[in-house]
């Protein structure tokens, strides 16, 4: 193994303990005609897919050998949420009403520091990228300011990497939970995260390299917005600029979800962006 594969490795594997950490106790209890339903329209579907394009032998036998990689590198998580978690963030989102959200993605992770409502983001000394502060206020649907809500944030730094699952970059590095003051407002202090390319050489980036597609997400900054008596919100917020924002591999921008960052004297950035939380049902 090269050190690149460990790489993408460890990613996967980190992301599946994740997931896995996520779920304790907690799977769906989906009845047997739902079940049914379900596998025999995901096989429909493959069968057609092999009538279609006449498929053939060592081509079942490939995709085969790559499903069994997907498995052993751990990128089952990876592959789902960035090529099918999409379509169930939007059946799921049509019954919402509120700030647009997406998808959650592999890299969340719990349990991090809780932030006043202005504060930076847990990074290093010498944290690489463009200052910017985020901000702006949380309210019902009412408009009014919700106080206490938690903006529960995660990012990649500015080489496109996440803290958790990728070498070299400190646990709890640009990942936060800052909470609304009086007034329902944040100020959040942090870098501009850079895109985030799936990893090259895991099956997942072999796939797409495979079928000539482009591997790389707009750069964008998780949040999950959540305050007592309201649905929590899983979002993204994108750049106005990104080269990437009309192509994204896992398909999860929105136009309600871009920001346009205004430059300060000093080059940093500043980005304003406020959340309506409906509330729970
Ligand atoms: C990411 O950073 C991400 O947000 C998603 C959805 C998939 C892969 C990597
Ligand atoms: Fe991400």
């Amino acid at each position: 193994m090269t050190t690149t594969e460990q790489t993408a490795a460890a990613a996967g594997a980190s992301a599946t303990e994740a997931f896995r950490a996520s779920m304790q106790g907690s799977a769906a209890d989906v009845p047997a005609e739902r079940i049914s339903a379900a596998a025999r329209a995901v096989l429909d579907g493959v069968h057609s897919a092999i009538r279609e394009h006449g498929l053939t032998y060592p081509e079942f036998q490939a995709a085969k050998q790559w499903l069994i990689e997907v498995g052993e590198a751990g990128e089952w998580p990876l592959f789902l949420d960035v090529f099918v978690e999409h379509a169930v963030e939007e059946v799921a989102s049509k019954q919402w009403n509120g700030s647009q959200g997406t998808i959650l993605g592999p890299y969340y992770l719990p349990d991090q520091p809780r932030l006043p409502a202005s504060a930076a983001l847990p990074m290093r000394a010498e944290e690489p990228g463009t200052p910017m502060v985020f901000t702006g206020q949380v309210r019902d649907v009412t408009g009014t300011p919700i106080a206490g809500a938690e903006l529960d944030i995660w990012q990649a730094d500015g080489a496109g990497d996440y803290s958790g699952f990728a070498a070299g970059v400190p646990d709890g590095n640009l990942r936060g939970v800052v909470v609304t003051g009086e007034d329902g407002r944040f100020e959040v202090r942090t870098m501009r995260p850079a895109p985030y390319q799936i990893p090259t050489d895991g099956p997942t980036g072999k796939l797409i390299a495979a079928a000539d597609w482009h591997a790389w997400r707009p750069a964008h900054v998780h949040l999950i917005v959540r305050a007592e008596g309201h649905r929590p919100i899983t979002t993204q917020l994108y750049f106005d600029d990104d080269k990437w924002l009309d192509s994204d591999v896992a398909s999860a921008t929105k136009p309600e979800l871009v920001l346009s960052p205004s430059k300060q004297q000093d080059g940093s950035l500043r980005a304003e962006y406020d959340f309506e939380l409906e509330p729970a049902r």
